[in-house]
């Protein structure tokens, strides 16, 4: 009897899988990254205080989202942009914070959170109220409108503001690892729009034929990338800086 409220893992199902490992792979990382902010040089604790609260906001979510998952077999979309509305602002406030020290302003901190929640507003609106076996029009609508917000940010990271304060920063560390969010924000966070196109009635479910229940495969994959690549690249930024700064005191 006791084996009946144990969850069982059907092996043909990589969304699950994904959701567990997803699960516990946020959480690992949020305890890297709490102890690590201890060894590096305090102007970089609050940057890594925030990987870990993203990293860590996620793990909670996903302890949910696995099971949403495991009991209704469908998307927990609502849990998903209730993560992510809390996630990405915060990635846009580590852009702020690294960019800092070479003169970011708040105001480009908030066009940033502007934009992102823009790009996750209209995907909420353009997954959650798509009518039962799927509208492609209203996906396509509100995947462009979204999309306006995502290349808002990534046109910053890479040519605007936040690209030019880490050009003009004088600190190795900043230069190279705001390039290296960029590259994320170009090609990591690309994954997620291929999800979206998943859903009943998206470009890659009419087109290809794609499931709609692939859409978390790529969420769960891309959120890894993300959440804690970002993290680690930060982190690394942070060591680079403090062995760079013992270098040259040796
Ligand atoms: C930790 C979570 C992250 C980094 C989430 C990022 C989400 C996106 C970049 C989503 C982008 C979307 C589009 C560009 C168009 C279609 C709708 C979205 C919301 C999936």
């Amino acid at each position: 009897m006791l084996l009946l409220d144990v969850m069982t893992i059907p092996k043909d199902d990589p969304i699950a899988f994904t959701f567990f490992t997803g699960y516990m792979a946020m959480f690992a990382a949020s305890i890297f990254f709490f102890f690590e902010r201890g060894r590096v040089p305090e102007k970089w604790k609050l940057s890594l205080l925030v990987s870990g609260l993203i990293t860590g906001i996620a793990a909670v979510h996903y302890f949910y989202m696995r099971d949403y998952y495991m009991a209704s077999g469908e998307n927990p979309t609502a849990l998903r942009y209730i993560d992510w509305t809390l996630t990405v602002p915060l990635m846009c406030v580590e852009f702020y914070l690294l960019t800092k020290a070479a003169g970011a302003t708040k105001s480009l901190m908030w066009k940033l959170i502007g934009a992102s929640v823009l790009m996750l507003v209209a995907g909420y609106i353009g997954e959650a109220f798509n009518p039962p076996g799927g509208d492609t029009g209203h996906s396509v609508m509100w995947g462009v409108i979204s999309t306006i917000g995502y290349v808002y940010v990534l046109y910053t990271a890479w040519a605007g503001e936040v690209a030019k304060l880490a050009e003009n920063s004088n600190n190795a560390a900043v230069k190279s690892g705001i390039r290296t969010l960029a590259w994320f924000v170009l090609v990591g966070w690309a994954i997620y729009p291929i999800g979206y196109m998943c859903m009943d009635g998206g470009w890659l479910n009419t087109a290809l034929g794609w499931s709609s229940s692939n859409v978390d495969l790529f969420y769960n994959i891309a959120d890894a990338i993300n959440k804690i690549g970002f993290g680690l690249v930060v982190y690394g930024m942070a060591v680079a800086d403090m062995d760079s700064k013992k270098a040259a005191v040796a």
